[in-house]
């Protein structure tokens, strides 16, 4: 008996580049001002890692992807927007992509439908759930970059599988968690690994 399979996808460093994305108009505004290439950043908080740099570049970091056009202008990452595309064909599977818009609500959450209409087409707007708490939703795989996803449901129904990104890709990971390298890696084969 085939039951469904359900996935959860996040869009930010795993179908967008918010990372490259962030620091190209970082630059860009604040030419004089230092920053942190891909290969030094560290931890999923981009604005955490520039208070550390110097306390005033937490806010111009915020600033950037608080500004209009920000979410919409983000580059796919290589093969997301295909594998997405191929795994919403695939028998017996629902997908979703799951993301966390930031509180400054003025661009951000218009701007990641408009970007999954863009790239994705209209038709997957049906599937786009915008939540600040992921462990509320269920799900048989969350495919996400940040290591620590919590919220108040304590034993969340998804299996997170955590998507390689320039700031977690030196953690080590416990004996049970999956990565996901990037879009050429076999997501195919931890999809059929929790069929069931
Ligand atoms: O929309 C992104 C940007 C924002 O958090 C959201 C993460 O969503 P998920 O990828 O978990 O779905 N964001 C915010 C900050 C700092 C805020 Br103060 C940051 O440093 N990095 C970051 O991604």
């Amino acid at each position: 008996a085939g039951k469904r399979l359900r996935v959860l996808v996040d869009m930010d460093g795993v179908l967008a580049d918010f990372e490259g994305g962030f620091l190209k108009k970082y630059r860009a505004r604040y030419p004089d001002e230092p920053f942190i290439t891909l290969e030094d950043r560290r931890g999923f908080w981009v604005s955490l890692q520039y208070g550390q740099l110097r306390s005033d570049l937490c806010e111009k970091a915020i600033s950037i992807w608080e500004s209009k056009s920000f979410f919409i202008d983000l580059d796919p990452l290589p093969g997301g927007v295909e594998a997405v595309k191929e795994m919403a064909r695939m028998d017996d599977t629902d997908v979703f992509i799951c993301t966390s818009p930031i509180k400054h609500y003025k661009h951000c959450p218009y701007e990641k439908y408009a970007w999954v209409e863009k790239h994705l087409g209209c038709d997957f707007l049906e599937q786009v759930i915008l939540t600040r708490d992921k462990t509320l939703i269920a799900g048989d795989l969350l495919i996400d970059d940040k290591p620590d996803i919590q919220g108040v449901e304590s034993t969340p129904v998804w299996e997170h599988i955590l998507f390689t990104a320039c700031h977690n890709k030196h953690l080590s990971i416990g004996a049970s968690q999956r990565r996901l390298l990037s879009w050429s890696d076999d997501w195919r084969g931890i999809l059929d690994s929790q069929r069931k």
